[in-house]
């Protein structure tokens, strides 16, 4: 690793490549530690490049060098320079030229798991954002388009299949039928980090799709052998992505074959490399016994998220990685949209607002806080984040609000017709979208460029004389590091006033306009909005739908809250209402319990939340919903300084005992009404009331008795399917009793030969709430079914305890930190994605109580003090302690 301290890359300095490579053909001989790479890449001056472009500069890492050609001649090494990160070549005579390069990599020996690497025996790639640069020597950039052909050579035995990009076109053994090859070639355009190759003994699901145009295409999904009958969900939910894009979009899919792979080793999710996705095999596989009902549902959106990304991100790419959030939160808004189709849209937007507020939000309000489009970077691997995609996909979001769904897609279906082919940028995008409805969205742009979460204060004045409601909205737009003063932004509001019958009152401005879906455009920093004809004092209902992600601030009584948990007809705004009231009742109680007082009783909010329960008019997944109370660490980013991990998980559980007593009867009826009839299903209506039959159960054991321990015991062994069986043992290890050890112990029995299933046995007893959890990982570090090489089992172990048990990471004596920093710089030394990303745990440390805040530094202190460090690492431990 390296140690010099890196320079940043700025926006502001980008320059378009001196050289652009058009056609690329690799000739890949695969080997465990030495594998062979020829590179034959066909380079010619870039005409947009304004000068003499001095010599040509590939980038390269960890490459082993044996030759380089230029137009067929041989170079010696006087004509070349070599470092650690680049092969530059002097200015060549002809143009265009041609340079073949023959380099070694070390597949075996690579734990970063970026680049060509083996994965339980597989050989798979992984190149974004700069992973080519570790099999051959090239403009490693994604502004420089070619053609790729690949040719795979392989030992028949160890790699019987092998795979590339595009279209297969041939394939062969070779003389002593030892070794065999296959070559692949792909007729689109794309930049090095879309390409991948894959070589090992897999087993297949295939189908097949016919597009729009009536073409067909071959469907495949690759796993390891003996797996292959849990791909059928996977391959349903690539099918109907594949419609849906074309219905939705126009966009249909443009070559003969598609692929996808499953590897146990991935740093991220998945990967979008053309034609060949790449996949966690976590997000690929499921059955009714191993997959929850969230697994099915996290597989159905990241098929369809690598899917779309065949349009938005590699028809159309970045120019460069500045531009990320062009493709990610253009890809991640498809995505989302993609779900409310197939599923219940308001438990989608939810399920989207949570993710955002619990990924997003921290990040905007810590020392992380970066813009949608950041204008600099140390580690671009670093720039996957929830800003990146989360809140990036709300932009778009806001853009088809603001447009209307109808303008949004002629913006889309300029932006295909204008870009296709090429390396775009933000503002080409939103240029589309001005373009084809002519609206004006110069001010939108400041939501790529600034960070933070604005802070929208509504107050609503009623004049009974007038008959007017004045609705005021300032945007507070809080400092974030580096930018002490903000810009207002164009910010969508929906909303609607609520008359006394509970009835949404028709909305006409003082001017006689009538706000038809309730949107107003706040565009100054604050603006009054009259309303007129307005009959009784209403209840405002604002930001329906999310329409912005903004924090929202305005006053309502616990009788007003109640009223629109009971009344209004923006179901996401029901449901809002109830978080609200019970965030209010539960920063109350965190307060009383610092204080060494008793938290008053909520009895209205409790009864408010039983009226829901009861409520059979809505969807048992909706409901579900409205049990699911903030998360503690929801909770500790609204009361955002001074935060106690402790008193918000006690005030936390009383408030979940209050409401599984009260509501005691209810809960049991509920469990019993939703009993599972006939074979498990992962379809959402199902799903929706196994959900509400869990939440149920949670509730009654969070009681404590020993007949609601026994439930949970009892529902955990007659689990019939992974997500009661999971549910149970969830909530069984938050409680202090022997049917616990009996159900770890169960389950491991069970699973232990299943690598994603056993997951969730270290994952839950890494977020257990119980003293020993810190104890227990660190013992389970040591056990044999864990790898700390192995991401997903880092993921479910380390960041499990890291991210998902608020008490025990930020246990008062500071051993959780030492922990995690240890671990970091463990994980650091082989993998620096997982490493930084693992750091991610410490983002809101400056809002903690005194001292755990100054353990918390302390750790972060060690990690920085550490050499060597990554660049990932430091990148982010640097500005944690800035
Ligand atoms: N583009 C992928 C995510 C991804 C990003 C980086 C990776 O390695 C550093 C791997 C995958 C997506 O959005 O799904
Ligand atoms: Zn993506």
């Amino acid at each position: 690793m390296k140690t010099d301290t890196p320079r940043p890359i700025l926006l502001k300095d980008y320059r378009p490549p001196n050289y652009l490579i058009d056609t690329v053909a690799l000739d890949v001989s695969l080997h465990p530690t030495r594998t062979r790479v020829l590179a034959r890449l066909k380079v010619r001056r870039n005409p947009a490049w304004q000068g003499d472009p001095g010599p040509l500069q590939l980038d390269g890492e960890t490459l082993e060098l044996e030759s380089v050609r230029l137009d067929g001649r041989q170079l010696g090494a006087g004509d070349y320079r070599l470092s650690d990160k680049d092969l530059v070549i002097g200015v060549p005579p002809s143009d265009p030229f041609t340079i073949e390069i023959v380099t070694y990599c070390n597949p075996e020996a690579n734990k970063a798991l970026t680049g060509l690497y083996l994965s339980r025996g597989v050989y798979c790639t992984q190149c974004e954002a700069q992973g080519f640069r570790r099999i051959a020597y090239f403009l490693d950039r994604p502004d420089v388009l070619a053609t790729y052909t690949t040719r795979i050579e392989a030992d028949r035995e160890e790699a019987p299949v092998l795979l590339g990009n595009g279209n297969p076109v041939e394939r062969g053994t070779l003389a002593g039928g030892k070794r065999h090859y296959a070559v692949w070639r792909d007729p689109h355009p794309k930049p090095s980090y879309l390409f991948a190759i894959v070589g090992g003994n897999l087993a297949s699901y295939a189908s097949d799709f016919v597009t729009a145009s009536g073409r067909k295409v071959d469907l495949r999904i690759y796993v390891e052998p003996g797996k292959e009958n849990r791909c059928a969900w996977a391959m349903d939910s690539l099918k109907r992505s594949m419609r849906w894009d074309e219905e939705r979009f126009g966009r249909e899919y443009d070559l003969d074959v598609f692929n996808i792979v499953a590897v146990s080793d991935f740093n991220m999710g998945a990967m979008e490399n053309k034609g060949l996705n790449i996949f966690n095999d976590g997000l690929i596989l499921a059955s009714p016994e191993t997959a929850t009902d969230a697994s099915f549902a996290a597989i159905e959106r990241v098929i369809a998220h690598e899917y779309f990304h065949n349009w938005t991100g590699n028809r159309i790419t970045c120019r460069d990685w500045f531009q990320l959030c062009l493709k990610e939160g253009l890809t991640v808004f498809r995505d989302q949209e993609f779900c409310a189709d197939q599923r219940s849209a308001t438990v989608e937007r939810i399920r989207d607002v949570r993710t955002l507020k619990a990924a997003q939000f921290p990040e905007d309000a810590g020392p992380l806080a970066h813009p949608v489009r950041p204008g600099r970077y140390i580690e671009i691997n670093n720039f996957y984040t929830a800003t990146v995609y989360n809140k990036g996909a709300e932009l778009v979001r806001m853009l088809q609000t603001l447009l209307g769904r109808e303008g949004f897609r002629r913006g889309m279906d300029l932006y295909f017709e204008r870009h296709d082919g090429q390396a775009a940028t933000v503002e080409d995008f939103v240029a589309c979208f001005a373009d084809a409805t002519a609206k004006d969205l110069g001010q939108f742009m400041t939501w790529y460029s600034q960070a933070g979460t604005p802070e929208l204060v509504c107050q609503l004045k009623y004049d009974a004389r007038a008959k007017t409601a004045d609705l005021t909205i300032s945007q507070v737009l809080p400092p974030t590091p580096g930018e002490p003063k903000k810009k207002p932004l164009h910010i969508p509001v929906r909303l609607g006033l609520l008359g006394g019958n509970g009835q949404d009152i028709d909305l006409t401005l003082a001017s006689g306009q009538r706000l038809e879906g309730g949107l107003l455009e706040l565009r100054k920093r604050s603006e009054t909005f009259r309303f007129r004809d307005v009959p009784s004092r209403p209840v405002p209902s604002l930001l329906r739908g999310f329409s912005a992600p903004v924090n929202l601030t305005v006053e309502l009584g616990d009788a007003d809250l109640e009223f629109l948990m009971a009344n209004d007809s923006d179901l996401y705004n029901r449901w809002q209402a109830a978080q609200d009231y019970a965030t209010r009742v539960l920063v109350e109680a965190v307060k009383a319990i610092r204080a060494g007082k008793r938290p008053r009783k909520p009895a209205g909010f409790v009864a408010a939340l039983g009226v829901t329960l009861k409520d059979a008019s809505l969807a048992p997944g909706y409901r579900a919903q409205f049990l699911f109370l903030p998360s503690e660490s929801d909770l500790a980013r609204v009361m955002a300084r001074d935060v106690d991990p402790l008193a918000i998980h006690k005030a936390r559980k009383e408030l979940r005992k209050a409401i599984g007593t009260t509501h005691y009867r209810a809960l049991v009826d509920t469990y019993r009404e939703y009993e599972p009839k006939g074979p498990y299903s992962p379809a959402p209506e199902p799903a929706g009331k196994r959900a509400l039959r869990n939440v149920a159960l949670g509730y009654l054991a969070s009681r404590g008795r020993p007949e609601d321990i026994a439930r949970v015991a009892g529902h955990f062994s007659n689990a019939r399917n992974a997500t009661d069986e999971v549910s149970a043992l969830a909530m069984l290890s938050e409680l202090r009793a022997p049917e616990r050890t009996a159900a770890f112990e169960r389950f491991y029995e069970r699973w232990k030969d299943d690598h994603l299933v056993i997951d969730n046995w270290f994952a839950y007893q890494a977020a257990s709430p119980l003293p020993s959890a810190l104890a227990t990982v660190v013992k389970l570090t040591r056990h044999p079914l864990f790898s700390i090489k192995n991401p997903n089992k880092v993921r479910a172990l380390i960041g499990a305890f890291v991210m998902g048990n608020p008490v025990n990471f930020n246990r008062p004596d500071g051993k959780g930190y030492e922990f995690a920093a240890e671990r970091v710089l463990e994980i650091d030394a082989f993998n620096p994605q997982v490493a930084a990303r693992l750091l991610s745990g410490f983002r809101s440390w400056k809002a903690l109580e005194v001292n755990r805040r100054r353990l918390a530094k302390q750790a972060l202190q060690r990690v920085a003090r550490t050499k060597p460090l990554s660049r990932d690492t430091s990148e982010i431990v640097g500005k944690m302690l800035e």
